[in-house]
């Protein structure tokens, strides 16, 4: 069985049966005008990330391994954006106003686009939700064991909101969760470094992490 140098120890998986979850690198938290900069946060250090994501994808695509990406996104109309989620925040506009790339963080507007240097292919899965996990309300469970997939990395952002919430739904459906130190990131680097720290600690309780070059090491 091949494996992935990390952390707290090496992760093994079956051969082929490997797929990337790409969570959320879309302009909504990435680019300036978005959900995120609304927030006050500084997009720049996700933007940074964008790179280190791109190759992660093409090393997927070069061992013929499962894409999917997500993306955070309401439906027009907003019935699936609970109230208590919209008067979140405090900014000067929130989830369905219009904002600088459309309506911020709703399903088909320009600032919900995955960013274009990270374009899925027409082949790939592309998953939107309505919650911070992917695996609520979307056919992600479905999709994955149709693909017969139990080993998941993980990469995208925000490391302690989506991408973590994601680690955590899938790690109490079973599945092998690793995520990509470099290929992640906050608007709070503190956070970043803690959330790691949790998803490997007590023996890997929520799975492993590694850098990108070592589980790109691992798929050649
Ligand atoms: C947030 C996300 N931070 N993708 N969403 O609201 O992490």
């Amino acid at each position: 069985m091949p494996s992935i140098a990390a952390q707290p120890y090496d992760y093994g998986f079956p051969s082929g049966k490997l797929a990337l979850v790409v969570i959320d690198m879309q302009r909504d938290f990435i680019e300036e005008g978005g959900f995120g900069s609304v927030l006050g946060n500084d997009v720049r250090p996700l933007k940074a990330i964008v790179p280190t994501v791109a190759r992660l994808i093409a090393g997927f695509r070069a061992a013929s391994l499962p894409v999917i990406h997500t993306r955070e996104g309401h439906k027009s109309d907003l019935s699936d954006c609970p109230p208590a989620k919209r008067a979140r925040g405090g900014g000067a506009l929130t989830i369905g106003d219009a904002g600088p790339m459309g309506r911020i963080l709703v399903d088909g507007e320009p600032g919900n686009d995955i960013l274009p240097e990270l374009a899925p292919l027409p082949d790939e899965t592309v998953i939107v939700k309505p919650g911070k996990g992917a695996f609520y309300a979307t056919p992600l469970g479905d999709i994955l064991q149709g693909l017969g997939i139990g080993h998941l990395v993980f990469a995208g952002v925000t490391t302690e909101v989506c991408v973590q919430t994601t680690m955590r739904e899938a790690n109490d459906r079973g599945y092998e969760c690793l995520l990509a130190e470099d290929a992640t990131q906050s608007y709070f680097p503190a956070f970043k470094t803690a959330t790691l720290a949790m998803i490997r600690a007590q023996g890997g309780i929520v799975g492993w992490t590694a850098p990108s070059d070592a589980v790109l090491a691992a798929l050649r």
